[in-house]
């Protein structure tokens, strides 16, 4: 086997990628991320005890974070960007080690754990030692590309034998690199946590440990679900303190007569500063798939050449960015591999890359000059018109809290049976089609709740409204989903309920990447059961690791339309 990855709804097979990524993610990369993983686990074992003696070390939370969130699905295809993380983290570790040493952590309370020390202590300088009872992560050394290779090799996700640990150790990191995406997007606009790094720390070293337990990694697992509502709870403060409440908004999915710059993923510090720097050049700004949301924002509206969202969701971006005529960036995933034919106009900022394309940096001060884009514009066409129209959304916690009376009303008179949380990803899978004959086959009486990229599956049928509230309600990004979570617990309020579970709430939820994953652990956390993911259950989920999910949550796959409107309606 050359590789083996399993962490996206692709999965070769729903068991595992092999040979070549369905993303596209070769041998080569497999292994070099796989590595990068192997070393943020070293490095987090220093980290976990230099907070227990106060040593923060900012760059080593920035380090971990980006790392983690580098090897999400389609974030970044540049093994070499890898391969300099590698390097990098390998010296960031041996600092950090004399650091803590420095700091005088008390590194351990066994026998075994001095000796721990003592080893420590002789390894500052880059000293290897074969004896350590040191997690082989935290002492590898190697400062050439052939033994890197060598070394991944080792190190993947087939390392772990039992199969149950494996799948829990990896759920855990998967819900660690959706957490990652989140807090790096928060951190770029100014708002941190520090315990949401530390427990990403914990977690890591965690999964070095043999000697948890399957209950140990289950306990782990849950409290995942925990940081990640915190993370999407900084997100949205972030987003909302700067950019303004998200509010109603109707978006043009048509175009103008200028040229463009398209913009992608997640990031809205980045699409403030394409705002900021396209004013007055004559180039419209078009959002694409997650990006969308950005429209919802006040503080986006006042820029006159914010002119739309082109296109759908990540994985039509093949036929669309060649239609799109102008420059696109990417600010996160989902990138899918470009083609030639229009490869020369896709930019890469942040975390995402791919070998040939030109990628922009940030100044310390995370500012980010994108001035060789908009030259770029300047000499494209205006984009193809590949729609016309508009579609609707804004409806994050804050907006919906406002029209609260009107929807507890529909309610309580029955105008409103039953709410559907449809949020998460899309994906090319041809099978994603269950979502939007769902969403046609609802009734009418009935209204989806959704947030992230799956949206685009129904956004744009016309599903109607309820006296004024229409059918599908967009939260905004699948960090949003938060508030989707404040909106049940609000509902739960006002209907003076014990447990969120007794809403007329339920839970159709398309994953695709990582994030879901945290979303997912985070729903979980809060005591919502019953959820049902599709279109296939995670290839990483063993089937003992399964039934403890289906067992304590009651999560379930989805089946075909029909019989999941019976089921979900009680028929
Ligand atoms: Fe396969 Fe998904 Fe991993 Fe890509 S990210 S190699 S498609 S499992
Ligand atoms: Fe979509 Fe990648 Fe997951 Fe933010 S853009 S939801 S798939």
């Amino acid at each position: 086997m050359s590789m083996f990855c399993y962490q996206c709804q692709e999965a070769a097979g729903c068991k595992g990628c092999t040979v070549k990524g369905v993303c596209g993610k070769t041998e080569d990369l497999a292994k070099a991320q796989d590595l990068l993983i192997y070393i943020l686990k070293g490095i987090s074992v220093y980290s976990v005890k230099g907070r227990e003696v106060g040593v923060i070390n900012k760059e080593v939370d920035k380090f971990i974070t980006e790392g983690l969130f580098a090897t999400i699905t389609n974030a970044n295809f540049d093994r070499n960007v890898f391969i300099q993380r590698v390097r990098r983290g390998l010296q960031l570790r041996e600092e950090l080690k004399q650091q803590v040493i420095n700091a005088g952590a008390n590194l351990g309370n066994s026998n075994a754990n001095e000796n721990w020390l003592k080893k420590m202590l002789s390894f500052v300088g880059f000293k290897r030692e074969e004896e350590s009872n040191l997690p082989d992560a935290a002492i590898w050394f190697a400062n050439n590309v052939e033994d890197f290779n060598v070394k991944a090799e080792t190190v993947g996700v087939l390392a772990t034998e039992n199969e149950d640990i494996r799948s829990l150790r990896e759920l855990i990191i998967y819900g660690l690199k959706g957490m990652s995406a989140y807090v790096k997007q928060a951190t770029h606009i100014g708002y941190d946590n520090d315990e949401i790094h530390g427990f990403m720390h914990k977690a890591l070293a965690a999964t070095l440990d043999d000697t948890l337990t399957l209950d140990d990694y289950i306990a782990l697992t849950l409290e995942a679900g925990k940081y990640g509502v915190d993370g999407m709870a900084l997100l949205d403060k972030a987003n909302t303190e700067v950019y303004g409440h998200p509010e109603i908004t109707k978006v043009n999915i048509g175009v103008r007569k200028n040229p463009g710059i398209l913009i992608s993923g997640h990031d809205l510090r980045d699409l403030e500063q394409l705002l900021q720097q396209t004013e007055g050049t004559g180039i419209d700004i078009y959002t694409h798939s997650e990006m969308l949301p950005a429209h919802y924002y006040p503080a986006f509206k006042k820029y006159s050449h914010f002119a739309g969202n082109y296109g759908n969701a990540w994985w039509k971006q093949t036929e669309e960015f060649e239609k799109f005529n102008g420059p696109i960036l990417m600010t996160t995933n989902c990138l899918v591999p470009p083609k030639d034919s229009y490869k020369d106009r896709v930019y890469t900022t942040s975390v995402t890359g791919f070998e040939g394309l030109t990628h922009i940096d940030a100044n310390e001060k995370g500012e980010k000059d994108f001035s060789v884009i908009i030259e770029h514009a300047k000499k494209c066409a205006a984009p193809v018109e590949i729609e016309t129209g508009e579609i609707i959304g804004g409806f994050a916690h804050n907006q919906v809290f406002a029209l609260a009376d009107k929807v507890v009303d529909a309610v309580k008179s029955g105008a409103i049976k039953r709410f559907f949380v449809m949020a998460g990803c899309d994906g090319r899978a041809k099978s994603r089609n269950y979502y939007t004959d769902f969403a046609q086959a609802l009734p009418k009486d009935t209204v989806i709740l959704t947030a992230g990229c799956a949206k685009y599956k129904y956004n744009k049928l016309d599903l109607g409204d309820i006296g004024g509230i229409p059918r599908v309600l967009d939260a905004g990004q699948c960090n949003d989903s938060y508030s989707l979570v404040l909106i049940a617990l609000k509902l739960q309020e006002v209907f003076g309920l014990k447990d969120v579970n007794e809403l007329p709430i339920s839970y159709n939820i398309a994953w695709y990447e990582q994030k879901a994953v945290i979303v997912l652990l985070s729903l979980l956390y809060l005591g919502v059961k019953n959820i049902h993911l599709g279109p296939t259950l995670p290839a990483f989920l063993s089937p003992n690791v399964a039934k403890v999910l289906v067992d304590n949550f009651g999560i379930g796959g989805i089946t075909n339309v029909e019989d999941d409107m019976k089921m979900f309606l009680g028929q």
